[in-house]
C-alpha cells in the first residue's frame, strides 16, 4: 500500500444496522438477487478521470487537490497515480475500472511519444491486474481536452485532425483489448458545434458516421470481443453535441448502418441535461435494442450543468435499475461511477466514502427494483392496461387497412370507453418498495 490511502482498511459488508461510515450497508456482493449475485447485476466500475486525474478545478478556480502524482506530466508520477488507484480498487473491491488515455499517461511531445507512454502504463496496469480480480470495463480516448480537438475530432474541419483521431482511437482500442476490456466507449464532447455559422453539419455527420464504421471494422479486424458504445450527451462542452440523446443516437446509427454493431452508454446526468429522466433514456435504448452500459452519477437539478455528483437518490436509482432488469440486465456493460468529489472534499478518505455511498445507493435501488420485478405489480398493471390488444380483433386490425377500420367504426361496433391511467396508484405502489 502506498502512503496515500494508508490506514484505510478494505471495505466490507456489515449490513444496514452498521454505523461504520466505511462499511457497505447494502452492497453485499455475493447476495443472490433474482438468481444471481448482486455484484454481477451491478458490475461497479471506478472512473480514473474523476477519481485520479481531475485536480479539483472549476471555471473560476484552478486545482484544489494536491496529490502526490501532481503535476501529471511524467511517467514516474503516472505510476505513482496508478499505485494509488489500484490501492483504492483493493480497498473498495469493485470489479471494474475505466480510463481515457489522457487520464493514465502524460502527453508526449509527439504522437509517437504519447503512444509509447500509453503502452508503458498499460503494461504497468497489466502487471497489477494479473495479481488481482479487478478488470477493465472500458477504455476510451480523450479527444476533447487538448487544444488540437477544439473544433472536434472526427468532425473537425481539418482532415489532419480526423487522421489524428483515427490513430488515437486505434491506439486506445489496442490498449483496451490488451487489458481484456469488456467495451470500448466513444463520447463526442467536441463532436458538435459552437455556431452553425461556421459548421457544415451534413458533412460533419457523414465524417462521424464514416469514423464509427472504421471503429467497427477495426474491432472485427483485431478480434476485439467487447461492445462498441456511444455515450449520448446534448451539450457541454459544445453548445450542441450530435449524440444528443438515446433516440438521436439511434437515428444516427441507423443512417450509417451501425444499429446492430454499436450500443449506448447512458449517463444519468446527461439524460437530465437532455431534458429527460434517466429511466426515459434507459427505456428508449431498451425499446430500440441498444442498451449497453451506464455511467452512474447525479446532477444538481438547479445548476443546468453536468455536475457529476455521486448518486444519492434511491427512488430514482430504483426506477433506473427496474428498466435495466426489465431489459435483461447490463450484459457486458456495468455501473461506472462517472462521478467526482466536490472540490472541497480534499481527503483521501473522501474518495473512498463517496464510492461506498454510491455503491450502497445503487444496491438499495437494485434491491427495490428486484422486489418490484418479483412482486409483478407494475408488469401486471401494464398487462391489464394493454389487454385490449390481446384480442384477435385488435390484432386483425393491425393487419387490415383504413377502409376496413373505418367501416367498423362507422357501423357503431366500436365505442371506446375511457379508463383511468392509475398514475397515482402506481406511484404509491413504487413507494412501497423504495
Ligand atoms: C463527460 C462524459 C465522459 C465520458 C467518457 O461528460 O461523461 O466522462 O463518460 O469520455
Ligand atoms: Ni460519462
Ligand atoms: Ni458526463
Amino acid at each position: 500500500m502506498t502512503p496515500f490511502f494508508e490506514g484505510i482498511p478494505p471495505v466490507s459488508f456489515e449490513g444496514p444496522d452498521s454505523t461504520n461510515p466505511l462499511a457497505y450497508r447494502h452492497y453485499n456482493p455475493d447476495e443472490i438477487v433474482l438468481g444471481k449475485p448482486m455484484k454481477d447485476h451491478l458490475r461497479f466500475s471506478v472512473a480514473y478521470w474523476h477519481s485520479f486525474a481531475w485536480e479539483g478545478g472549476d471555471p473560476f478556480g484552478a486545482h484544489t487537490f494536491e496529490r502526490p502524482w501532481h503535476p501529471q506530466d511524467s511517467m514516474e508520477r503516472a505510476k505513482i497515480k496508478a499505485d494509488a488507484a489500484f490501492d483504492m480498487f483493493d480497498i473498495l473491491g469493485q470489479p471494474y475500472f475505466c480510463w481515457h488515455d489522457a487520464d493514465i499517461r502524460p502527453e508526449g511531445d509527439s504522437f509517437a511519444d504519447s503512444l509509447s507512454n500509453l503502452e508503458e502504463i498499460i503494461d504497468y496496469f497489466g502487471e497489477k491486474m494479473a495479481t488481482r480480480d479487478v478488470k477493465l470495463l472500458w477504455g476510451t480516448a480523450n479527444m476533447f481536452s487538448h487544444r488540437r480537438w477544439m473544433g472536434g475530432a472526427a468532425t473537425n474541419p481539418d482532415p489532419e485532425v480526423f487522421a489524428y483521431s483515427a490513430a488515437t482511437v486505434k491506439a486506445c482500442m489496442d490498449a483496451t483489448m490488451k487489458l481484456g476490456g469488456q467495451n470500448y466507449v466513444l463520447w463526442g464532447g467536441r463532436e458538435g458545434y459552437e455556431t452553425l455559422l461556421n459548421t457544415d453539419m451534413s458533412r460533419e455527420l457523414d465524417h462521424m458516421g464514416r469514423f464509427l464504421n472504421m471503429v467497427v471494422d477495426y474491432k472485427h479486424k483485431i478480434g476485439f470481443e467487447g461492445t462498441i458504445l456511444v455515450e449520448p450527451k446534448p451539450q457541454e462542452p459544445s453548445k450542441h453535441q450530435y449524440d444528443y440523446d438515446a433516440a438521436t443516437c439511434f437515428g444516427f446509427l441507423q443512417k450509417y448502418g451501425l444499429e446492430k454493431e454499436v450500443k449506448l452508454n447512458l449517463e444519468q446526468g446527461h439524460a437530465i441535461l437532455a431534458g429527460h429522466s434517466f429511466e426515459h433514456e434507459l427505456a428508449t435504448a431498451s425499446a430500440l435494442g441498444v442498451l449497453g452500459s451506464i455511467d452512474m452519477n447525479r446532477n444538481d437539478y438547479q445548476s443546468g450543468w453536468d455536475t457529476d455528483q455521486f448518486p444519492n437518490n434511491v427512488p430514482e436509482v430504483a426506477l433506473a435499475y427496474y428498466h435495466i432488469l426489465k431489459a435483461g440486465g447490463l450484459g457486458k456493460g456495468g455501473t461506472n461511477f462517472d462521478a467526482k468529489l466536490r472540490r472541497q472534499s480534499l481527503d483521501p478518505v473522501d474518495l473512498i466514502a463517496s464510492h461506498v455511498g454510491g455503491m450502497d445507493v445503487c444496491a438499495r435501488g437494485l434491491t427495490a427494483a428486484a422486489a418490484m420485478v418479483e412482486d409483478g405489480g407494475l408488469k401486471n398493471a401494464l398487462t391489464e392496461r394493454y389487454s385490449g390488444w390481446d384480442t384477435k380483433g385488435a390484432q386483425q386490425m393491425l393487419d387490415s387497412d383504413f377502409d376496413t377500420i373505418f367501416a367498423s367504426v362507422l357501423s357503431g361496433e366500436i365505442a371506446p370507453q375511457p379508463r383511468s391511467g392509475r398514475q397515482e396508484r402506481l406511484e404509491n405502489y413504487v413507494n412501497r418498495f423504495v
